[in-house]
């Protein structure tokens, strides 16, 4: 082909192509032209191709030209492209209008656990007394739940805390006092007292019924330094009890026993719905049984490698489950790991 015609069919080319873009509507169809006309397949390539058979002189001549004819439909295909992105960007603006006063969907709100909020509670009055709160493990060994706590093998009391066991030394723990053990053999006495609360999960072979449930909860407490006394548990459990019952309970310690503890107490605190004066809560008694604590068990603290002739200590229990039932007058345990809403929906926003 001759110079002439060759530059005769490009500005063609050019003409029909710019014309082609400037009607497309739709960034497909432009895409579409762009394959068409710059592609590998295209005319503009086609006449890169066919300049080997050009003469010496014409071949910049016709490379030129139709380097600046490709650059000028690039150019055209840009700015359209530009253009319909902005057109659809516009469209979608127009039809996506929101109106932001138009009423949300209401999204269900779910509460903690009644129990969990009784714990949280709980822990923060010890919090603020000083204690750290530590949870340890739900599979225990036999050593830590027992032997450390004074129950060795065949001891009588363990009938008190039936057991899951998963091996002869694995078990599910009965009481959190293996984490308080835990926590005190590894307690640098030189840094200050150890004041420290366990919450959590406890699992017992009891049969479940109004008052028995095989998993419950335990908050337990332990403070060891030099000269703790039973002073101290007496006034430490007083506070407590009122932060948790109102300013105006009293509390009244029986001996008891537990093998870890010696001496031991049932801690009761008087009436919150009677005052003491007797009704149903108290059973007319007055009074409402709520904690067993004791003195920490010398030999207890010898095991964890602490000197009972240095240092002594004060332990105390209760269960928040009872806690809670009391409270809020439920009369079976079994509705807190039921997971009927109907029951867990009446404590929202406590
Ligand atoms: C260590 C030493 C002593 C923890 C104690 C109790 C008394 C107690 C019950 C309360 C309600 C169990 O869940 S419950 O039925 N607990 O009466 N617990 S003293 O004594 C300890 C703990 C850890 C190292």
């Amino acid at each position: 082909m001759s110079l002439a015609k060759t530059q005769a069919t490009l500005e063609t080319l050019r003409n029909e192509t710019l014309a082609k873009v400037a009607a497309v509507t739709d960034l497909n169809s432009l895409n579409q032209i762009r394959v068409e006309i710059l592609g590998k397949k295209g005319p503009i390539t086609e006449v890169l191709r066919g300049m080997k058979d050009l003469s010496a002189e014409d071949r910049p001549k016709v490379g030129s030209f139709a380097n600046v004819i490709r650059d000028e439909i690039t150019a055209a295909i840009e700015a359209r492209k530009t253009d319909l992105e902005a057109d659809a960007l516009n469209e979608a603006l127009a039809k996506e209008t929101l109106d932001v006063t138009l009423p949300g969907a209401q999204v269900k709100q779910g509460t903690r656990h009644i129990l969990t909020q009784t714990m949280e509670e709980i822990e923060d009055i010890f919090v603020g007394m000083g204690y750290q709160v530590v949870e340890g493990f739900e599979v225990e060994s036999d050593h830590y739940n027992f032997e450390r706590m004074n129950l060795p093998k065949n001891h009588p009391a363990r009938d008190m805390q039936d057991t899951f066991y998963i091996s002869d030394e694995i078990l599910i723990r009965t009481h959190t006092s293996p984490v308080q053990a835990r926590t005190m053999e590894k307690h640098d006495f030189s840094k200050g007292a150890l004041r420290m609360i366990s919450p959590g999960k406890v699992f017992r072979r009891d049969t479940d019924d109004a008052t028995h449930s095989h998993q419950f909860h335990q908050i337990e407490g332990l403070v060891v330094d030099k000269n703790i006394t039973m002073g101290d548990l007496k006034g430490t459990l007083e506070v407590v009890m009122k932060k948790m019952f109102g300013a105006d309970r009293k509390i009244r310690l029986r001996p008891s026993y537990f093998p870890f503890t010696e001496p031991s107490v049932e801690t009761d605190v008087s009436c919150f719905k009677c005052g003491g004066a007797g009704c149903n809560v108290c059973k007319y008694t007055g009074w409402i049984e709520i904690l067993g604590a004791g003195m920490v068990h010398p030999d207890v603290l010898q095991m964890s490698g602490i000197d009972p002739e240095v240092y002594s200590g004060f332990a105390f229990g209760l269960g928040p489950d009872r806690v809670a039932m009391l409270r809020y007058g439920v009369n079976d345990i079994r509705y807190f790991y039921q997971n009927d809403l109907r029951f867990l929906e009446q404590f929202k926003g406590e």
